[in-house]
């Protein structure tokens, strides 16, 4: 268990304040795609009972939002605390990305770092990795990496599971490079590994999974994915063991910040990104034909699965109650994501995006309005607020609660609101913009959104509404018929109000 008091000796070694001891650990975890409607606590027909254990003994928000309906732009945003529409190349970041956050970026990880803490990311990064595009030694040791934008350890995925390199990075290398089979990476369109087998042209290799839409280039473990590698040999992920290893390496960090190191242990930050469910799905056998909606289904109970696998390692460790947990999502669903995975066929009256519209891409809500528990220390139980939350406020509020201040110029989109988030307080935040996957912004507040005219279609068209449109949008998110109402016409006065708070949050 964890002593929660210090010798003078090793406060002084540590340089840390008795008062910064009892600041809670805290496990921020990010799920991927994750609909605000997939949980059943949110009315999901997939039973997640760890998760809303933890909403039942914590705050769960029923109006909080990501930062953008994809995922680089999202956690871009939400890690920083700028808005990604200020920065050229934050969209779906390729597997061969340059980091795209800049190590003299201030990120939420800075500020629990500079509290004392101890901070990991563990899980999906997707934020490019080197400090040059295309330029990475995936065989020696990466240049720029999560531990120059504050986590002291990582263990991540490059970028997403469909994405190569289809490898684990721990602490800028490879884990278990394989010398026999250097790595290779390339998105450089049309020019293939000669020799390579393709999903395209080797379509008998797709042993696990067949692509309804691009995913057809690398075969990695009877998957096609986007991207073309060579080599990994042993360092080759399975896909369905990639749940387990996050969780592996996450418990045993935490394990080391507490039992190992007994009185030198100092609080910690966890961001910890699943990959689940993002495609490809392909969970572990252990959940297959546990969900009648297939493999998605099965997807998210295995998210739930790991939530109370890691919520009993807190227990056994002796740490739970000191520990807050945060659990959101970075964008909305998507059924059919490119892979024939009949997610669409079998989803049945499941609404992954609640009661929303659009989904993952849009510029709809459902593309940005997430599922967002805050459970544990410090938080209230058994609470649901309505609050208006923004994941913009990360930075802000986590740098107020552990008591440091962020640096002038800083993470300057990002605003404290502690309070609203550990359930004390109704107070919503003054406004929230999110961006679709064009690139158009949405801003809304407690109770009107408008989305900005824009033109384009979501790609190749996943069956998702995109709400781009030529003319502007205003809804009343107070009414039942949720942005189906456009009042742009009827009530000028509200657009003008609200497009200027937008044209002012954009200069
Ligand atoms: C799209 C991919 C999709 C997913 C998405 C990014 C195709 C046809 N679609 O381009 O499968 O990878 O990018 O998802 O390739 S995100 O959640 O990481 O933003
Ligand atoms: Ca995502």
């Amino acid at each position: 268990m964890r002593k929660t008091t210090f010798s003078v000796l090793s406060l002084a070694a540590l340089g840390l304040t008795a008062q910064a001891q009892q600041r809670p650990n805290v496990i921020f975890v990010l799920a991927d795609d994750l609909g605000y409607g997939d949980l059943s606590c949110y009315e999901g027909e997939a039973p997640t009972p760890h998760i809303d254990q933890l909403a039942r003994e914590g705050v769960r928000f029923t109006n909080a939002h990501a930062v953008a309906s994809t995922s680089t732009p999202s956690r871009y945003g939400m890690l920083t605390g700028c808005y990604p529409f200020r920065r050229p190349g934050t969209d779906v970041a390729a597997g061969n990305a340059g980091m795209i956050i800049k190590p003299e970026q201030y990120t939420v990880a800075d500020a629990f770092h500079n509290a004392g803490y101890r901070t990991a990311a563990i899980g999906k990064w997707h934020l490019g990795l080197g400090s040059k595009t295309a330029q990475q030694d995936w065989n020696g040791e990466l240049d720029q990496t999560p531990r120059d934008l504050g986590f002291d350890y990582h263990y991540i995925m490059a970028a997403t599971a469909d994405r190569v390199p289809c490898v684990f990075i721990e602490q800028g290398r490879v884990k278990n490079w394989d010398p026999e089979a250097p790595i290779e990476v390339s998105y450089d369109w049309g020019k293939p590994f000669p020799g390579e087998p393709l999903g395209r042209t080797h379509p008998e290799l797709l042993t696990k999974q067949r692509h309804s839409h691009g995913h057809d280039m690398a075969i990695v473990n009877g998957i096609g994915r986007i991207g073309y590698m060579r080599g990994g040999g042993k360092a080759l992920w399975r896909d369905e063991d990639i749940p387990d290893s996050l969780l592996h390496y996450a418990i045993k960090w935490i394990g080391e910040q507490t039992m190992e190191r007994g009185e030198q242990a100092a609080p910690f930050f966890m961001y910890f990104a699943t990959n689940d469910v993002h495609v490809p799905r392909q969970p572990h056998e252990r959940f297959r034909g546990k969900s009648p909606m297939g493999l998605r289904g099965e997807a998210i109970l295995q998210f739930d699965y790991t939530i109370g696998q890691l919520r009993a390692a807190l227990d056994s460790l002796g740490i739970a109650d000191n520990t807050l947990i945060i659990i959101t999502s970075d964008n909305g669903p998507v059924l059919d994501d490119g892979y024939a995975d009949r997610a669409e066929e079998l989803v049945g009256t499941h609404k992954p995006g609640g009661p929303y519209r659009g989904g993952k891409y849009s510029a709809y809500e459902a593309g940005n309005v997430v599922p967002f528990i805050v459970s544990g220390a410090g938080a209230k139980r058994g609470k649901v607020s309505n609050a208006l939350v923004s994941l913009i406020d990360l930075p802000a509020t986590m740098a107020a609660m552990v008591g440091v201040d962020i640096p002038a110029g800083q993470a300057t989109d990002s605003r404290e609101c502690l309070k609203t988030w550990l359930g004390r307080s109704k107070k919503p935040a003054p406004y929230h913009v999110s961006m679709a996957a064009n690139r158009s912004l949405e801003v809304r507040d407690q109770r009107w959104k408008y989305i900005e005219p824009s033109r384009g279609s979501i790609g190749w068209g996943p069956n998702i509404e995109s709400g781009y449109s030529q003319e502007p949008q205003l809804y009343d998110m107070s009414r039942a018929a949720w942005e189906q109402d456009n009042q742009a016409e009827r009530q000028p006065k509200v657009l003008q109000r609200m497009q200027q708070l937008l044209q002012s949050i954009r200069k």
